[in-house]
């Protein structure tokens, strides 16, 4: 087992309460690369799989978790004045999704919940198209193939299945690319993901499964679903599997790194367990307070992945004011982008609704639409904004 060959000098992430009350059944470590406080610290597997990040990376690294969070509490006011009808935070979860968005490739292929909008901008998905379900203006919002990333999947776990699919095909393909899988605490408990893992190790697919344990799942504490860590429910599986300080982008990478390498060579799935903490609501129409202990929130406070970084880049001497700059321009304009995306977005008509929902002509999709156009059509609307012309 991989986790077998884990070295148990390393640190664990943080106090106790990381653990969220699991009994865990080995005692293997969490891999962290930097503490809280930005110390960097060896260990002795996973440094080699970043030893190449370089200053200038580390400084792109800390520009994209900054912009994602701005992006986060941008579309959050969006969503309190009025113009998203929901939102789902990912603050405190940067780490984990940058540090493994950008261990990927171009052509690999990713499928998430709906929670990975900092994997989509760095995937390079428009940020209106981030925006676009949330306001409800389409059932999708972009098209997977331009930035190979599927369109986010609120139904839980059921893209772990679509992500094994997709490792299949490429394994018939005969292609070195990856399927990478993102997923909470909560769907570990759904049959959709157990089914998953079940293929990807029969076909030895190359599949990565990236849990973000973000300790809760809506109101469910992570330590009702599992009495022992996430990680370790995949060696039942026979996937190896290992468990990284979430909040740690380099820790991430690195493990990410890892499991991508061993896909692309015939190695077969990885289950990687990134230990995070979701720092706001569910969704924005969650209230949190009232299921979980403000002091919680207060230790994974002291753990920020953003803060993090930034204290490393802080003793390496590269936090400097120009890099504070860029970065906050780059946030500035995003978040100007993104706002403007949203509120300059064409409102859908009623027709639409038909559009995309077979890619060949359906004779029976037809027959609704005629019979759903003259049904509008009867209001007799003088400016023909609900005729069938006015509707396209
Ligand atoms: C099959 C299914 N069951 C229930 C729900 C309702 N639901 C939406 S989010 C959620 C919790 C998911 O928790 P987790 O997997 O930990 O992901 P997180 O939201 O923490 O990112 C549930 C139960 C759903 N969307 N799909
Ligand atoms: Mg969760």
């Amino acid at each position: 087992m991989f986790t077998d060959e884990l070295g148990q000098g390393g640190n664990a992430a943080g106090g106790p309460d990381n653990s969220a009350g699991h009994h865990s059944g080995t005692g293997e470590s969490r891999v962290q690369l930097i503490t809280p406080g930005g110390e960097r610290v060896s260990h002795p597997q996973y440094d080699a799989w970043v030893r190449d990040v370089t200053d200038e990376q580390l400084g792109s690294l800390y520009e994209d978790m900054v912009v994602i969070r701005r992006i986060d509490t941008e579309a959050t006011a969006l969503q309190r004045q009025g113009e998203l009808g929901l939102w789902p935070p990912l603050l405190g979860q940067e780490a984990s999704q940058v540090g493994s968005a950008r261990a990927l490739r171009d052509d690999d292929f990713v499928f998430s919940s709906y929670r990975e909008n900092g994997v989509a901008y760095c995937r390079g998905v428009d940020l209106a198209d981030i925006l676009t379900v949330w306001r409800g203006n389409a059932s999708s919002g972009w098209d997977p193939y331009t930035v190979n990333m599927a369109t986010p999947q609120i139904i839980i776990g059921a893209q772990t299945l679509h992500a094994t699919g997709y490792a299949m095909g490429i394994q018939n393909d005969g292609a070195d690319s990856v399927a990478i899988t993102y997923f909470g605490d909560g769907a570990t408990s759904e049959g959709d993901v157990n089914e998953a893992m079940v293929f990807a190790a029969s076909f030895q697919s190359p599949v990565i499964f990236f849990c973000q344990n973000n300790h809760w799942a809506i109101s469910e504490p992570v330590r009702l679903q599992s009495h022992i860590r996430i990680a370790d429910r995949a060696s039942g599986f026979g996937i190896p599997s290992v468990q990284v300080d979430g909040n740690d982008v380099l820790a991430v990478m690195a493990a990410t790194r890892e499991a991508i390498e061993r896909a692309r060579h015939g190695g077969g799935p990885t289950f990687i367990e990134a230990v995070t903490y979701r720092m706001g609501p569910h969704t924005t129409a969650d209230d949190p307070t009232r299921y979980r202990d403000a002091n919680e929130l207060e230790d994974w406070a002291a753990k920020d992945p953003i803060a993090r970084v930034k204290g490393l880049l802080e003793r390496k001497g590269l936090l400097t004011e120009q890099l504070e700059a860029q970065v906050a321009a780059k946030a500035d304009a995003v978040a100007r982008e993104l706002r403007a995306g949203c509120i300059n977005m064409p409102d859908p008509q009623p027709l639409d609704i038909f559009k995309h929902v077979y890619s060949t002509p359906n004779s029976w999709l037809d027959r609704q639409e005629d019979h759903y156009s003259r049904y509008l059509a009867s209001f007799g609307d003088p400016e023909g904004a609900n005729s069938e012309e006015g509707a396209r």
